[in-house]
């Protein structure tokens, strides 16, 4: 091998490690990772402020691999740089998150290195991208936390906060939809410790991006009040430097960085081409794309001798003597600022204030009863007063889904103002969704809300919620035909079952304002699973609690509301939201008839199916199989609980406008029908 250069032997270093790994997974990107190499090694080892020692220092720079599937250009990154292993309690483990045998088991089963980059499975990776565009719209959440928590902690001699996060954008991520949607709030924002790295390598899977993609990205971005700036060839270090020093120099403004590279950069025959996009070289290339590199021919995972070291003697110096006087310093905030200092430390382990539930409000008996979004509002705005970094906003509906913070000091978060703790996202419910996820890896408790038939624009970051174990909230209102004259485009039918069909998130769909208070309740004290609140816009009942069972029943997931007097239950009615109400009247008929029914509110299949088959049996006996389970949604799914002989009482075609009366009346969801299915039920029919 001829001697290169330390920076040239590093960057090769990436770009071999990533091509054997694909090689011998037979699957992956290879491309992208060798055109890219030098952009991570310039950012990593000269500008990001990060701990290999310790990557989850609270105001460490965030860096994004937005277009996932380059995920070996990441895997090298923290295995060279030596970025060492988290456990889930937060404690740094001393080996290393990404050993070498994970990048030669890369895609297998346990390795670290999986297709897509995960978080929570390899420490360093900030966030789980793959689904283009995701990564740098949860960048934008990501920046928005920085600011405020430098707004919400920094004291006079105190920067607590202040870190920037940088974005690796592929064509894709531009193409997507989201990535104008969030950098047009960050623009808005003004959020100028942003910045995303645009690679304009003009491939794409089918080709050439000639065949869909004829962008002014440079003006794009200068339209959404970027700063826009360019690198004529990924392989100038020296460029690449300029533009991030730029960056660091801008004030007020997002910059994009727009490099120019050549996809499988060194392949003597597929560079450039989409062939260097999503399979492996092939053996033959790679022995000429390292004989290109200098590199010897034959070897394969070769960490030449000094790259770990110089890797050690740039990003890890510099991290680490970054780090500990950041540790020195909130040493001295604490003595200082002892309040805050807790509020950071609780924050930053997922922990709330002592006592914060006290706040929460209960809902004394009223037939005319309250709408679950005003319910909600009033357990937010009482909660939300002793959790300070319990923040979020809404898609341009705070008017209507009453998430609004009203108390004195909440504030808006608006462009310089970065301490308010109302957001307001526009007309971007899925940027909104990526947002939340950003804040929520951050640290901050977020919130975000919109109409419930609306979350089918922000299901993909929903889902990664999900998938990354992160505790987001949605508050979804208009749940149901509840909506009325809106029509059909606003009457959620599905929504609800699609909700439910995604693992790992929790749906609540409360029947009362004392249910929303628990709902409240139970999700706050979460720490790794994401929430959807399902909240009506029209008034329910607030239950006699004296005369029902109680609400905290809504933490099992479904609890017994009412029992026939006597004996034991033949018919069940099983119901969610406002047909509990609807199920009370029916019960109520139905006794009157000497049918003993019991009533079950089941405001989360989720926490239900997580009950001991115990306490599952005691609510939903076996041998009572005759059951009516009624709900303003998709029938689809009920079957589960009612069995292959229930009936359910739901929505079979799309809602129509109309006042909610009538609504309910075209539909059945009437006491009348629900005592005929019962009766139906047991045969008396
Ligand atoms: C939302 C989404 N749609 C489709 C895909 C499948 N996909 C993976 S990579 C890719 C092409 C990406 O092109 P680009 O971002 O330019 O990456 P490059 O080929 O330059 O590495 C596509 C369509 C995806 N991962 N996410
Ligand atoms: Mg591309």
């Amino acid at each position: 091998m001829s001697t290169p250069n330390l920076d040239t032997l590093s960057i090769n270093t990436i770009r071999t490690l990533a091509m054997d790994a694909v090689q011998q997974a037979n699957s992956g990107h290879p491309g992208t990772p060798m055109a890219m190499a030098p952009v991570a090694y310039t950012l990593w080892q000269r500008h990001l402020r990060f701990d290999p020692n310790d990557p989850i220092w609270p105001d460490r720079d965030r860096f994004v691999l937005s277009m996932g599937h380059a995920s070996m250009l990441l895997y090298s990154m923290l295995h060279l740089t030596g970025v060492k292993a988290v456990n889930p309690k937060y404690e740094s483990l001393g080996e290393l998150s990404v050993q070498l045998d994970d990048i030669k088991r890369f895609r297998q089963l346990e390795s670290r290195c999986p297709g897509h980059p995960e978080y929570r499975w390899t420490s360093g990776i900030e966030t789980t991208t793959g689904p283009l565009g995701q990564g740098v719209a949860t960048s934008v959440g990501m920046a928005i936390a920085s600011k405020w928590m430098a707004a919400h902690f920094n004291r006079p001699d105190f920067p607590m906060f202040g870190f920037d996060v940088y974005a690796l954008a592929g064509d894709g991520c531009l193409m997507e939809g989201i990535s104008s949607e969030a950098a047009s709030l960050a623009g808005h924002l003004q959020l100028d410790n942003l910045a995303w790295i645009y690679d304009n390598n003009r491939i794409t899977i089918e080709g050439h991006t000639d065949l869909a993609f004829s962008d002014d990205v440079a003006t794009r971005f200068i339209g959404y009040g970027w700063n826009v700036t360019r690198v004529g060839d990924a392989n100038d270090l020296s460029m690449l430097d300029r533009a991030f020093a730029t960056f660091k120099k801008t004030t007020g403004r997002p910059t994009l960085i727009i490099v120019d590279s050549h996809i499988g950069y060194g392949a003597p025959t597929k560079q450039d081409t989409h062939a260097a996009h999503g399979e492996p070289l092939g053996v033959e290339e790679i022995k000429a794309a390292k004989r290109f590199y200098g590199w010897p021919e034959e070897a394969k995972f070769l960490v030449p001798d000094g790259v770990r070291e110089h890797f050690a003697a740039g990003i890890g110096a510099r991290g680490s003597k970054l780090r500990a006087e950041w540790i020195a310093r909130f040493d001295a905030y604490k003595a200082k600022y002892p309040k805050e200092a807790d509020a950071l430390f609780r924050m930053q382990h997922r922990q709330l204030p002592d006592g914060w539930e006290k706040a929460i409000p209960s809902f004394p008996a009223d037939a005319k009863g309250l709408a679950g979004r005003d319910a909600s509002a009033k357990v937010l705005n009482a909660v939300a007063q002793s959790i300070p970094w319990l923040i979020g906003g809404s898609a341009d509906l705070a008017p209507s889904t009453k998430t609004r913070l009203t108390f004195d000091g909440a504030g808006d978060f608006e462009a310089g103002s970065y301490a308010g703790r109302n957001f307001h996202f526009g007309v971007r419910e899925h940027a909104m969704g990526a947002i939340l996820n950003g804040l929520s890896l951050s640290k901050i408790r977020p919130y975000g809300s919109g109409f419930l038939i609306f979350s089918d624009y922000g299901r993909a970051p929903i889902r990664l919620a999900a998938i990354m174990e992160i505790p987001v909230i949605y508050a979804f209102t208009h749940d149901s035909i509840g909506v009325g004259e809106d029509g059909p485009t606003h009457q959620p039918v599905e929504q609800l079952l699609s909700l439910r069909a995604i693992p790992g998130l929790i749906t609540i769909r409360p029947c009362d304002a004392n249910e929303v208070a628990e709902a409240w309740r139970l999700t706050l004290a979460l720490r790794h699973e994401p929430v959807a609140l399902v909240l009506t816009r029209q008034a329910l009942p607030t239950l006699d609690r004296t005369k029902y069972g109680p609400a905290s029943g809504l933490a099992k997931g479904a609890y017994v509301l009412a029992d026939a007097p006597g004996s034991a239950p033949e018919v069940l009615l099983i119901a969610t939201g406002s047909e509990v109400a609807l199920c009370l009247t029916a019960h109520e008929m139905l006794v009157k008839e000497g049918i003993r029914s019991r009533v079950i509110s089941m405001p989360s299949w989720e926490l239900f199916d997580d009950q001991p088959v115990e306490y599952q049996d005691d609510v939903m006996p076996p041998t009572v199989t005759a059951r009516v389970a009624v709900e303003q949604a998709t029938t689809l799914g009920w079957e589960r609980y009612v069995g292959s002989g229930g009936r359910v009482l739901g929505m079979k075609t799309f809602g129509a406008s109309a006042p909610l009366k009538e609504l309910q009346k075209k539909f059945g969801f009437e006491p009348e029908r629900v005592v005929a299915a019962a009766k139906q039920q047991l045969g008396r029919g």
